[in-house]
């Protein structure tokens, strides 16, 4: 049903078409001290499209590494390789000198835009990885910078005339274990994600104001924080280094109606609702990890809001399952959204019925296409994209998360969902954080282990560790309670929410 022209180059869409219908003096992007109307950006957009042709002599389909934080020059940049018919490689802030290393081989990246805060580690990478011939500076007005040439730079760029199914993005997985992995996604699937979950789910309208904190390296950020708000002409705040409080106290100052970030950051800003007057915020949506119960009902005590889950994944660009209002049910991630399908497989890989835990196969208009990687075989089994995840679908078409496929526990001949553990004991008031992870024993093939931060760390004792037992004995099937409890100040967590479980099951085994 979505259709686009043969032809289409999407950073278009988002700038010179939004100005045409009438966009020009509506903010586009706000930050601390910036503030773009879409005339201002699509300006903006244009000049850095010159410095990419003229100083850098980019031509259409080179590759280009992004590397900042999430800020107005940032988002500008992406869109101005797109402009150029370039294909965007946004890497995490964190990443370390060898991680960019990885990622600038695996893809033969010749050219890079770095903000002048990150320089140092792109640097270092740049030494190991000697492909990378040219970077170029952003947010400094050092010599040579993007800032400094963009200045005697035109404001007119037509853009390139680029395929609908042209490569425009290679975004990285994180890569939890292995070597990360490129995917590939085209101008027409920046434009779709934009035209599925926004519109069918999550409703958003040209009044309102993004805000959040995934990087927009990271497509639940690129999407959510910057792409949705620009396909309608709404307004995006980006903002850095947000903390729990920060975010809260940003949602009052911008009059932010919709925010996105992830569950684990949801239930730390639980404790500071109360010194915020948040009537502006309307939509909340959570992603990147499975959305505890505990959680949703915390959320909606404190504030008011149904919190809208969905699963996304690199691989599918963005969301696909998801439900928002009165369609939102506590324990399921939703249903798949409008243009995708999705059904759950069993161990002979044919749908199964409702209540079989089996793997999430999802199937739309966006989908995987691995660089250069051998995985893509395992990922897309005939035409459905098999994510790794372990789920169970309901009678009324609803999906349940159990556990990333690899992580399910299996102790004693019994299969146990780590993820429904760490539930019931986020329930439990002494209880901050959690994970459980399967441990290797020699009587029961696995056992069951949490991994508990505690909200008052002077709590812990080997009382609390019984109780803690029985709490979940009484609550779920007793073979699932965790027959090992360790106490710590905090879990390993990428910079985009996940717990590191494998880290978890190195320590304790
Ligand atoms: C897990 C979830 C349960 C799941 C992402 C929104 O997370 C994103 O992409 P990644 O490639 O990871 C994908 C994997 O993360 N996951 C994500 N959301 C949920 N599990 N409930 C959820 N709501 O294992 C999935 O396979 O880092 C999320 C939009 C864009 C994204 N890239």
């Amino acid at each position: 049903e979505l259709q686009y022209p043969e032809r289409i180059n999407c950073a278009s869409a988002f700038l010179e078409e939004m100005v045409q219908k009438g966009f020009a003096d509506k903010l586009a992007i706000r930050s601390a001290n910036t503030q773009w109307t879409y005339a201002e950006l699509t300006a903006k957009v244009n000049q850095i499209a010159h410095v990419l042709v003229d100083d850098m002599h980019l031509v259409p389909g080179n590759r280009v590494l992004l590397r900042g934080a999430n800020n107005p020059m940032m988002a500008a940049c992406i869109l101005a390789v797109w402009k150029v018919g370039c294909i965007a490689v946004p890497t995490m802030p964190l990443l370390r000198a060898k991680e960019l290393s990885v990622i600038i081989n695996k893809a033969q990246i010749t050219a890079a835009l770095c903000s002048a805060a990150l320089h140092e580690e792109l640097n270092a990478a740049q030494s190991l990885s000697p492909v990378l011939q040219q970077v170029k500076l952003f947010n400094t007005d050092v010599e040579n910078s993007v800032d400094t040439l963009m200045a005697n730079k035109s404001s007119q760029f037509s853009a390139v005339d680029t395929a609908a199914e042209d490569v425009c993005l290679i975004s990285f997985t994180s890569g939890t274990t292995g070597m990360p992995k490129g995917t590939m996604h085209f101008h027409r699937d920046v434009l779709a994600i934009c035209d599925c979950f926004p519109r069918s789910t999550l409703q958003s309208q040209v009044n309102d104001v993004f805000i959040g904190t995934p990087p927009l390296a990271f497509t639940f950020g690129l999407g959510g924080l910057l792409l949705f708000p620009l396909r309608i002409g709404a307004t995006a705040v980006l903002l850095e280094k947000l903390t729990p409080e920060t975010l809260l106290k940003a949602i009052e100052e911008y009059q932010a109606s919709i925010c996105f970030t992830a569950p684990t950051f949801y239930r730390q800003m639980l404790s500071f609702v109360p010194q915020f007057s948040l009537q502006s915020l309307k939509k909340t949506v959570s992603a990147g990890e499975a959305l505890p119960v505990a959680t949703r009902e915390a959320w909606q005590a404190a504030t008011g809001l149904v919190m809208i889950d969905g699963i996304g994944a690199t691989e599918m660009l963005h969301i696909f399952i998801s439900a928002a209002g009165t369609d939102a049910r506590a324990g399921a991630t939703g249903k798949a959204i409008p243009g995708y399908q999705a059904c759950v497989l069993d161990e002979e890989g044919k749908p199964a019925g409702a209540g079989v835990i089996g793997r999430l196969a999802v199937k739309g208009p966006t989908g995987c296409r691995y660089l250069a990687d051998e995985r893509q075989k395992n990922y897309v089994y005939q035409g459905w994209n098999l994510t790794g995840d372990a789920y169970e679908m309901d009678a009324d078409g609803y999906f349940h998360y159990r556990a990333r496929t690899d992580d399910m526990i299996i102790t004693a001949g019994y299969n146990v969902a780590g993820p429904e553990v760490e539930e019931v004991l986020l329930k439990h008031p002494d209880v901050a954080e959690c994970a459980v992870v399967g441990l290797p024993d020699e009587e029961r093939g696995q056992i069951v282990k949490a991994f508990v931060v505690l909200r008052d760390a002077t709590k812990a004792s080997d009382a609390l560790v019984k109780t803690l037992q029985d709490y979940v004995k009484s609550n779920v099937a007793p073979y699932k309670y965790p027959r090992a409890i360790e106490f710590r100040d905090a879990l390993p967590r990428t910079e985009t929410g996940k717990v590191q479980r494998f880290k978890l099951k190195q320590a304790g085994a």
